[in-house]
Order: C-alpha cells, then sequence, then structure tokens
C-alpha cells in the first residue's frame, strides 16, 4: 500500500463542501447542503449587513475593502457554466435499473448479466438543437443519456429517441449542427429545424435521409419523455464470460408506449408550457406514477463482414428491423427520483460514449469512434478541468485508483509517492487487473487497410431504409410526416433548397413528394424513381391496435359552482385505480363546495390549456355562460384527438363548442358512473381517438394534388 502519511504530514480534514462533517443527514440537516442558521460569507464569516454596500458615508463611493460586496459579486458573475453545445436542454432523473439475468449469455458485465442485481442510475433526456431556456416540445431529436453506476465502474449509455443519425462520420458533426443551430447573422431562429441551413445540409448529405424523416415522424415530437423509445444507435461489442463476442444494439422500450404530441399542441406549449416535458416527467415521479423502460438487444453474430441480412451495422443511419432480429428483454429502469438541484444533477453530469465497463465494448463506427474523443474533450470547457469525474453526480461507485493527479478543482487528497504503475516504492499499489480479475481486456480484433479518408461503399445507400421507414407507417402517421414536411419546407426561403428537398422524398416515397410539392406550390421532380421499401416493419409503428397502461394521465373535468361534485370524486377515484390523475378545472381559483364535499380548483379558464389534459370530460352543473376560454379548451382537445365528454347537462357545453357528440373518442353519459369511468380509461389508453381523424382532416382544405 502507498504509505500512510508521515506524523509531520496531515490533509485537509474531511469534511463536506460547507464545512460539516460526512456523518449523514444530522438533525433533518443533509452535509452536502448549506449548513448552519447565520449568513456568512464563502470563507464562513458570519455577515452582518447584506443589502448596503460599504460606503464612504451614506451618499459617498463604496470602499474598495467591502470584501463582502466583492465576493458575492464575483461567484454571482461566475454562475453560469457554458451550455452543453448540444443537448443544452434537459431534465434528469434517478433511478435503478434492475438486470434480469438473461443478457449473462452474450455479456460479462454484470450490471447487465447478473440476475436480480440493482445497479442505481441518473437519466437525462434532452432537446439536441436548442439553447438551456428553449422550449421543450420542439420538433426535433431527443437525447435519452443513462448513467449506470455499476460495481465495476460507470457505463454510460448516451443514445436518442431515434434509431438513426444524420450523418455517418463523427468529422461532419461540427458541420450538421452549425447547419441546424440558428443563423449566425440574427441568431434565429431558436431550437428548430425548420429554416434554410438545416435543409441545406440535409439535401446535400443524403445520408441525413433517414433520420430527417424521423424528426419529421411524430417521434420529432413526444408527448412525454416517459412515453419515448431509447436506441444506442451504434453497434457495441459484447463480450461474455467465456471471450465470446456478440454485436448488438441497444433499445429502451417504455411501458407506457410511444406517444406523440399533435403538431399544434407541441406549438401552443411550447408557449402555454415550455417546460412541459420537464413538468410532466417530475410531476409523475412526484405522484408515484415511476416510468419505465425495458432494456432490450438485438443481437447479431460477430461477423468479420460486421453486417446482418445485408445491414451494414457499423453504419449509424441503418436500423435492422426487430421483424428480422427481435429486441431480447434483459432488464427494466424504474425512475423513482426527481434531482433536488438542478444545477448540481442535471447540469454538471457528464456523460461520455469511453466510459464503459469489462463486458461492454464500442465498434468501428465512424460516428462512435469520433463520440469518444468528444465527450471527454467537451467537459474540459464545461467543468473546467479533467477531475469532473469527481463531482458528486458523475463520481463513480466503484473505487478509483487512476493514478492521475492534480489539476483544476481537485478534491483528492491522493497519498504516496509514486503516480505510477508498476512501483516499487507504494507497495505496487495500484495494480493492473487482468481479464479474471474483471481487468477491461479489449477482444484482440484484426486491424488492416490503407490508410484513407473514406467510407465503405455500402454506406451509399441513402434511401432503402428511409422508404421502408415511410412503408411501415399508418395512414394516420404517413400524413403527419407529410404535413411537417410541407411546414418546415415552406419556412425554407430558398427555392432550389425547396426543390432539392422534393428530389430526396421522390427517393423514400411518390406519394409523399406529391403531396409536399402540391404543399409548396411546386412542381413533382420528373424521373425520379422511389427506392423499393424491401420488407415493411410494423414496429415501427406508434399507433398500435391494443391499449397502453395510462398511468400519470391527467383528465381535465370543466366545473364551477353548481357542479356535481361527487360525480367528480367518482371520477377520480376510478382514474386512480388506473394511476391517472384528475383536475379540476373552473372559471377563477379557489374551491368549489357542495354539501360537505370540496373540490379545489387546480386549473382556472385562464392558467388551463387543452395541452395539460389527455381528456376533457364536462361535469353535470358546469357553467353554461358561453365562456370562449372553455370552449377553445374543448374544441383544441377533440381537434388534436382526444377524449372529450361530459355528464348530465355538461352536453350542452360540447355542445356550444360545436363537438357533434356521436363523433369517435366523445364520451358521454347521463351520471359519472362506473361506465363514463370505464369508457375514459380505454379512451386514455388507446391515447387519442385515431378514428377521428377524417373528420377534423376534413375541415382543413387540402392542396390539390
Ligand atoms: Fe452527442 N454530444 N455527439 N450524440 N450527445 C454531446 O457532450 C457528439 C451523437 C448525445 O444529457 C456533447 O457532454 C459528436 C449521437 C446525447 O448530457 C458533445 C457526435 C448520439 C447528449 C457531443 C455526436 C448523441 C450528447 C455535448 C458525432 C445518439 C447529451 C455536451 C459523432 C447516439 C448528454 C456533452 C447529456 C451530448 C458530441 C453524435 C447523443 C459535444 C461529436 C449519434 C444524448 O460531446
Amino acid at each position: 500500500m502507498p504509505p500512510a502519511r508521515q506524523p509531520d504530514q496531515s490533509a485537509p480534514k474531511t469534511v463536506s463542501p460547507t464545512g460539516v462533517g460526512y456523518e449523514g443527514p444530522k438533525d433533518g440537516r443533509d452535509p452536502r447542503a448549506q449548513a448552519g442558521d447565520k449568513l456568512t460569507s464563502p470563507n464562513g464569516a458570519r455577515i452582518s449587513d447584506t443589502d448596503h454596500s460599504l460606503k464612504a458615508g451614506p451618499r459617498g463611493p463604496v470602499l474598495l475593502e467591502d470584501f463582502h460586496l466583492r465576493e458575492k459579486i464575483m461567484h454571482f458573475d461566475h454562475e453560469r457554466i457554458p451550455e452543453r453545445v448540444v443537448h443544452a436542454r434537459g431534465a434528469a432523473a434517478h433511478g435503478v435499473f434492475t438486470a434480469n439475468g438473461t443478457g449473462a449469455s452474450v455479456t460479462r458485465a454484470a450490471v447487465l448479466a447478473e440476475k436480480g442485481l440493482e445497479t442505481p442510475v441518473f437519466v437525462r433526456f434532452s432537446t439536441v438543437l436548442g439553447s438551456r431556456g428553449s422550449a421543450d416540445t420542439v420538433r426535433d431529436t431527443r437525447g435519452f443519456a443513462t448513467k449506470f453506476y455499476t460495481k465495476e465502474g460507470t457505463w454510460d449509455l448516451v443514445g436518442n429517441n431515434m434509431p438513426v443519425f444524420f450523418i455517418q462520420d463523427a468529422i461532419k458533426f461540427p458541420d450538421i449542427i452549425h447547419a441546424a443551430k440558428p443563423h449566425p447573422d440574427r441568431e434565429i431562429p431558436q431550437a428548430q429545424s425548420a429554416h434554410d441551413t438545416f435543409w441545406d445540409f440535409v439535401t446535400l448529405h443524403t445520408e441525413a435521409t433517414h433520420h430527417t424523416l424521423w424528426n419529421m415522424s411524430d417521434r420529432g415530437i413526444p408527448r412525454s419523455y416517459r412515453t419515448m423509445e431509447g436506441f444506442g444507435i451504434h453497434t457495441f461489442r459484447l463480450v461474455n464470460a467465456e471471450r465470446e463476442t456478440a454485436l448488438v444494439k441497444f433499445h429502451w422500450k417504455p411501458r407506457l408506449g410511444v406517444h406523440s404530441l399533435t403538431w399544434e399542441e407541441a406549438q401552443i406549449a411550447a408557449g402555454f408550457d415550455p417546460d412541459f416535458h420537464r413538468r410532466d416527467l417530475a410531476d409523475a415521479i412526484e405522484n408515484g406514477a415511476f416510468p419505465e423502460w425495458d432494456l432490450g438487444i438485438q443481437v447479431f453474430p460477430d461477423t468479420p463482414e460486421e453486417t446482418f441480412e445485408g445491414i451494414d451495422l457499423l453504419d449509424p443511419t441503418k436500423i435492422v428491423p426487430e421483424e428480422l432480429a427481435p429486441v431480447q428483454i434483459i432488464g427494466t429502469l424504474v425512475l423513482n427520483g426527481n434531482p433536488g438541484n438542478y444545477f448540481a444533477e442535471t447540469e454538471q453530469v457528464a456523460f461520455h460514449t469511453g466510459h464503459l465497463v469489462a463486458g461492454i465494448e464500442g465498434t468501428n463506427d465512424p460516428l462512435l469512434q469520433g463520440r469518444n474523443f468528444s465527450y471527454l474533450d467537451t467537459q474540459l470547457s464545461r467543468l473546467g478541468g479533467p477531475n469532473f469525474t469527481q463531482i458528486p453526480i458523475n463520481r463513480p461507485h466503484a473505487p478509483v485508483n487512476d493514478n492521475t493527479r492534480d489539476g483544476f478543482h481537485q478534491a483528492a487528497a491522493h497519498t504516496g509517492f509514486a503516480a505510477y504503475t508498476p512501483n516499487s516504492i507504494d507497495d505496487g499499489v495500484p495494480f493492473p487487473s487482468d481479464w479474471s480479475e474483471g481487468g477491461y481486456v479489449q477482444v484482440p480484433r484484426h486491424v488492416e487497410g490503407a490508410v484513407v479518408r473514406a467510407a465503405p461503399a455500402s454506406f451509399d445507400d441513402h434511401f432503402s431504409q428511409p422508404a421502408m421507414f415511410y412503408a411501415s407507417l399508418t395512414s394516420v402517421e404517413q400524413q403527419h410526416i407529410i404535413d411537417a414536411y410541407t411546414f418546415e419546407l415552406g419556412k425554407v426561403y430558398e427555392q432550389s433548397i425547396k426543390e432539392r428537398a422534393l428530389t430526396v422524398l421522390a427517393r423514400i416515397d411518390a406519394d409523399l413528394c406529391a403531396q409536399v410539392a402540391a404543399g409548396l406550390g411546386l412542381p413533382v421532380p420528373e424521373k425520379i424513381e422511389a427506392e423499393q421499401p424491401g420488407i415493411e416493419s410494423p414496429a415501427l409503428r406508434q399507433i398500435k391496435p391494443t391499449p397502453f397502461p395510462i398511468e400519470g394521465r391527467i383528465v381535465g373535468v370543466v366545473a364551477g359552482p353548481g357542479a356535481d361534485l361527487a360525480g367528480i370524486a367518482r371520477l377520480r377515484k376510478a382514474l386512480k385505480a388506473e394511476g391517472a390523475l384528475l383536475r379540476v378545472i373552473a372559471p377563477h381559483g379557489g374551491q368549489l363546495e357542495s354539501g360537505k364535499t370540496v373540490e379545489i380548483v387546480e386549473r382556472t379558464f385562464a392558467t388551463g390549456r387543452s395541452i395539460e389534459f389527455d381528456a376533457i370530460v364536462v361535469a353535470d352543473g358546469a357553467p353554461k355562460d358561453g365562456d370562449f376560454r372553455s370552449l377553445v379548451m374543448l374544441q383544441e382537445a377533440f381537434r388534436h384527438l382526444k377524449a372529450v365528454g361530459a355528464w348530465g347537462d355538461g352536453v350542452e357545453v360540447l355542445a356550444a363548442a360545436g363537438i357533434d357528440p356521436e363523433a369517435p373518442g366523445v364520451l358521454t353519459g347521463t351520471k359519472s358512473d362506473a361506465a363514463l369511468a370505464a369508457a375514459t380509461v380505454a379512451a386514455l389508453g388507446m391515447h387519442r381517438a385515431w378514428d377521428r381523424t377524417p373528420l377534423v382532416n376534413a375541415s382543413m382544405v387540402p392542396p390539390t394534388v
């Protein structure tokens, strides 16, 4: 062992950042939080007045000797750290991952292999393009980054909610991000892809076609972080205890299903509640509706070609349809804790694709290889130096003895002399570990080839999988894609970019191209054949025939003085049994009373908006004064294909909003009974009344194709 400190040597006393011991919460105080009841300076001196600078007389100049003023302002000046260059806007949660044991056949990493092993995790969801203060519901890819604090070291799975990426080589990443970020002259538009430089890039680099199509699909506007799939995107190499290797792709499957907003909802939310996803995640966890995902892997033989059924596994613009390689579930993630301090946890967490543990390796995917450099490098400017793994949220839950020393913000006080291995001074410590001791030993791989700046020929196929994705979707989902392209390209100024985009769409699907061209008022490009989609993959659809669990869903009930409060209570009870919530909406705040029954008004006609609710029901006795705000709320919910309903004379309010009680997904009853509750639960489970689509679309005049 390294020698203990000499009698003449000492180290900083073990204290928390705020000066108290680490003995654990005391008198209800957490040692990591601020200590004591007295206002102090950062050096702990008690402060007598924090509202007046030290001056030469009440009207005199401020004195330089005012250390409190200078410390207070100096620290404030530096409260911000650089936001992430991408994925700046995010929300996170603590949780636990439990392996089911089946992963043992392919990996020796206990986190994935050991049946019943619980590993603490921290998961950060994010948008890609927007600044830290941008809206949650913009059309964009979402980050899905998971830090597993395993006993064998930290493993970071830094994925997205879409299974493919825009580019095939990391060297293009600055280019795609420059193109997608706001224009450099006016710094607009914020957090949007609907602008010239984005569409210029993705139509010139047609490898971006597949990911762009996913962005334009409903996946680009998720209903909630809780209802997103997650993907590792790259192919990884797993190594089992027998040193056998397999190539795998990681999938997170949300137990609640994959659901999205409508485009209009997303736009309203961006203004009405820019924290829509952040709030939804925190509220769900606070209410005990813990989001859950199953982690699955698609497993492929580790052949020299690194392909599966002709699909290049190193190409991050390609998926392997689940119909060809089923997703095998190897464990479950539960998010059960909200962060207590956004900056300390969500902002300072640092993910890194190179944080791997024995049994999990990367591959030669050129995108992944570049990421392995970037995620380490970026922390130097974001977190201010190389010791970012010592920040509590980043600290491994495994012992660390890494021979690194010093550097900015070094929190350890190392002992001994020999920060090198091997050494003969500190008893040789630390020792490398071989395979049998759990050492990270890369599987030997043969590498050969000329040094070139080139990509494999298979990377040239840019259209067959977009064609497959589009062909696999339901007609409702296809229509959303048509609408999205028409909107985004409609925001582009350069005619030549729009025309080029149509030549790309023509390669995906002739009807898609024709409809978007009609919306833009441009001719369909001639003599371009769409790619053959090959197989269809129904697994890619979001709209499924069977209902999903409804935990955390919110039903708004329009009420007011004189409303049937007992009926509201009955509906709430039935919803609660399924994990869903009911919120009362009334003309003004306060509480509603009827005999001994009291209902708190949680949203008023001024503070509530349809986007907050998954269904809206009008209570018997609700006001019939035609307040346009409640009518707009119902009309929006109807237009967004949500369940709307009423009991008793509440149907008159539906009628005033112009809602046909016979339309699909309109639930009415004479009273709030078990039948109405069951119908509401069933409707929530389907997410939306999809068969209302033609009715809603009929009120919109389509362009002539
Ligand atoms: Fe990232 N990416 N990325 N990315 N990425 C970052 O790392 C980068 C890529 C992803 O919640 C940065 O700490 C390069 C693919 C997520 O903190 C940076 C390339 C995927 C997050 C970076 C990619 C991702 C990031 C910015 C091209 C899905 C947020 C701050 C090779 C598989 C993590 C940071 C969080 C963040 C670089 C491509 C996902 C700059 C060079 C592909 C979820 O290092």
